[in-house]
């Protein structure tokens, strides 16, 4: 008989995308449609019952931006106590996020990465899946892309073995 696998619980994610190249320059804030991919995933995580560590978020959107001093150390502690680490890799690159998936990759964490469809993404994003757990969901729309989500979550922390 076999035993089913129980994907282990996801507890906490870290949910990294696209910051400072989304503010508007005028106020200094990301504009409402640039922030609908995030609100959008922190609410669906959220009514799972996921705790979401966001820096758009805890950084109001722009309207707190943190100095890079105080910035780096609470993403790279975040990311290394995340369950799992979803992002939006941005294109344009997010030079940010780029670093964040190094060290998401780096501490051995289960990974998912929204890419837009017909969009370009450098090879280090492309071949990640060569070197850690990665699951990629390829979207035109985040909203109707949150079914694939949960699945490409499930299946990277399988995967990683929990
Ligand atoms: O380079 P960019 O701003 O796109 O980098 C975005 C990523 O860096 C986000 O995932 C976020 O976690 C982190 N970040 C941050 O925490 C970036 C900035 C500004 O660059 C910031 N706080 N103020």
């Amino acid at each position: 008989m076999t035993t089913p696998v129980t994907p282990p619980p996801v507890r906490s994610v870290f949910l990294a995308g696209p910051f400072l190249g989304l503010l508007d320059p005028a106020t200094g804030e990301m504009p409402g449609d640039a922030r609908a991919p995030f609100d959008i995933l922190i609410k669906h995580f959220e009514a799972q019952g996921i705790s979401v560590h966001n820096a758009h978020r805890r950084e109001a959107w722009g309207a707190r931006l943190m100095r890079p001093e105080e910035c780096t150390r609470i993403d790279q502690d975040e990311i290394r106590r995340a369950d799992a680490f979803v992002a939006l890799p941005g294109a344009p690159a997010s030079p940010g996020t780029h670093i964040e998936m190094g060290w998401a990759s780096a501490f051995g964490k289960p990974i998912v990465l929204l890419l837009e469809r017909g969009r370009d993404y450098t090879f280090l994003v492309q071949g990640l899946h060569t070197v850690a757990t990665v699951e990629y969901v390829l979207h035109t729309d985040v909203a109707a892309a949150l079914p694939a989500v949960d699945r490409a979550l499930r299946r990277a922390v399988t995967r990683n073995g929990g």
